[in-house]
């Protein structure tokens, strides 16, 4: 059977203001799919901007513009900041797209038609930059419970989908399938806070307003938001279109990779359209956690905002890449912080990384003219890192078919300081004084090479540009993942002109 790998961020709300904690969703995305594309899966991955509501229409007002115009400036900024980060999707999807619009449109038609939608007056608290309705209990003080902001009394005729009756079989969807909802303690809360206690059926249109997707049937009304930005992970594959290839051939989704904050949207209302839609629900939905900065999430109005490129055309991709990727552990938040980051990238990309390679690509050079093949002269000290290597692939397999980014992180570099460790142990400079040691010398600089390689293989889901840059110096550019494993009778031809990886970054106060 071909194997398929889904792949999904959240779509952005368009913002000038995209700071390094917004990158977080769509750079373990980038790195997933990345992982799975060397790995043989066809694979799709789709990320955009969810262009409709309230906020954006009255964003473009203040800056004197027509909504899509704003839009439009915005969105260009999003995807020039995805592609300084190496953002490798397959479609970029703006809800303003006329192939999602005509979809939306026709997806709350059939709902209104099997009566999963009806229509009823609205009365009840919302929270405009959330775009989310709350009750009178969930409001309390009269504050959004997601963004602490007011929330203000709406009324008005409005259009409702049946959450309600799909509760049970939502209930029972969740407690039979344990990974749908990851981390677990998500899963809990949803259950325990949100679905046990009753859905409440959940108002789907708006009239206030006029920048969102009409009801076709009755234009007064826009779509609400919700339903809209959810529909994508479907209407960009081309779902219910005589061009569905794509949804026949991706849907389910392998994953949504989502904020913990937006968890709720995809796992209740989400699966309940899906069910309503008579589809398949994705395998799984992953909360992670945020960057935050002394315990605050980071934004412009707290003042510890900075725009991402900055770090990036300062200290390079990959390293912004990795500390967000190491620094956020399966589910938690993560600290971000100038210095969190400059140490991160000398401790394990300069230090122990770097260092491994060039002091490897060094010695081959110095004893052998950078020409080494495995002369087999296996030793005890050889076991614990040759066993490691055997083994990482399925082991990092493993890890991100889990989700766990970091531990992966965490795992490969446990390999490269092993072979610095190892370096330490067999001295191969002082192999190198004995004539008789000079075989033992080149199996010990083979298994180093070996170490360096199979590790850039991995690493080139996460931090692709240095870990092509590695492959080039130890002279294998092909870096397929059957590759990734201890081969016994290779031969390396390594660069005679190495460069340094990643140069050591002082802190600002040293
Ligand atoms: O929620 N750390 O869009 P959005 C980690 N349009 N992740 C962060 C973060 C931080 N400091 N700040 C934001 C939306 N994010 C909707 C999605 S999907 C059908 C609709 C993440 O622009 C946040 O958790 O507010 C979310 O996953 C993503 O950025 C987009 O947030």
């Amino acid at each position: 059977m071909e194997k398929k790998y889904y792949i999904t961020t959240p779509i952005y709300y368009p913002s000038a203001n995209f700071h390094i904690g917004h990158c977080y969703s769509t750079i373990i995305a980038d790195s997933l799919a990345r992982y799975k594309r060397l790995d043989g899966y066809d694979t799709y991955f789709l990320t955009g901007s969810d262009e409709h509501g309230q906020k954006i229409e009255k964003k473009a007002e203040e800056a004197g513009v027509a909504p899509k115009e704003y839009v439009d400036k915005i969105v260009e900024n999003a995807k020039d900041l995805w592609n300084s980060l190496g953002i490798t999707y397959d479609r970029f999807i703006r809800t303003t797209d006329t192939d999602h619009v005509e979809i939306v449109g026709n997806i709350f038609k059939k709902l209104y038609d099997q009566d999963d939608i009806y229509k009823g007056t609205y009365k009840g608290l919302y929270c405009t930059p959330c775009e989310s309705f709350w009750t009178e209990t969930q409001a309390k003080d009269g504050k959004c419970p997601d963004c602490g902001r007011e929330v203000h009394e709406v009324s008005e005729e409005a259009y409702f989908l049946k959450l309600s009756k799909y509760q049970k079989r939502l209930e029972e969807y969740i407690e039979t399938h344990p990974s749908f909802i990851q981390p677990e303690s998500r899963k809990n809360e949803m259950l325990n806070n949100f679905i046990k206690p009753g859905l409440e059926d959940l108002c789907v249109s708006r009239t206030s307003f006029k920048w969102g997707i009409p009801v076709t049937f009755d234009p007064e009304h826009v779509v609400y938001v919700w339903l809209d930005a959810l529909s994508n992970y479907i209407t960009a594959l081309g779902y219910s279109t005589d061009k569905d290839e794509k949804f026949k051939k991706f849907w389910p989704a392998d994953v949504h990779i989502v904020g913990k904050e937006i968890v709720r949207f995809h796992t209740i209302i989400w699966p309940i359209i899906l069910m309503a839609l008579d589809l398949p629900l994705p395998e799984k939905v992953f909360g992670h956690g945020w960057l935050v900065i002394e315990g605050n999430k980071i934004s412009k109005s707290l003042g510890n905002y900075k725009d991402p490129r900055d770090y990036i055309d300062k200290y390079g991709v990959d390293p912004v890449r990795y500390f967000v990727l190491r620094e956020i552990p399966f589910g938690n938040d993560g600290n971000f912080s100038e210095e969190a980051l400059i140490n991160r990238t000398n401790s394990d990309l300069a230090n122990i990384w770097g260092n491994l390679v060039n002091r490897t690509i060094g010695m081959a050079n110095k004893y052998f003219e950078g020409q080494i093949e495995n002369t087999e002269q296996v030793e005890d000290a050889d076991k614990e890192l040759r066993e490691k290597l055997c083994t990482l692939k399925a082991n990092i397999d493993e890890k991100i078919d889990h989700l766990q980014v970091s531990k992966a992180l965490e795992e490969i570099f446990e390999v490269l300081r092993l072979s610095n460790k190892y370096i330490d142990d067999t001295a191969p400079w002082i192999l190198a004084k004995d004539e008789t040691k000079k075989t033992r010398l080149q199996t010990v600089l083979y298994n180093l090479l070996e170490a360096i390689r199979i590790a850039a293989i991995l690493l080139k889901a996460f931090v692709p540009t240095s870990a092509e840059d590695v492959l080039k110096q130890i002279g294998k550019n092909q870096g397929d993942f059957q590759n990734a494993t201890y081969i016994e009778n290779g031969t390396y031809s390594v660069t005679k002109e190495p460069h340094p990886l990643f140069q050591r970054i002082e802190l600002p106060n040293e």
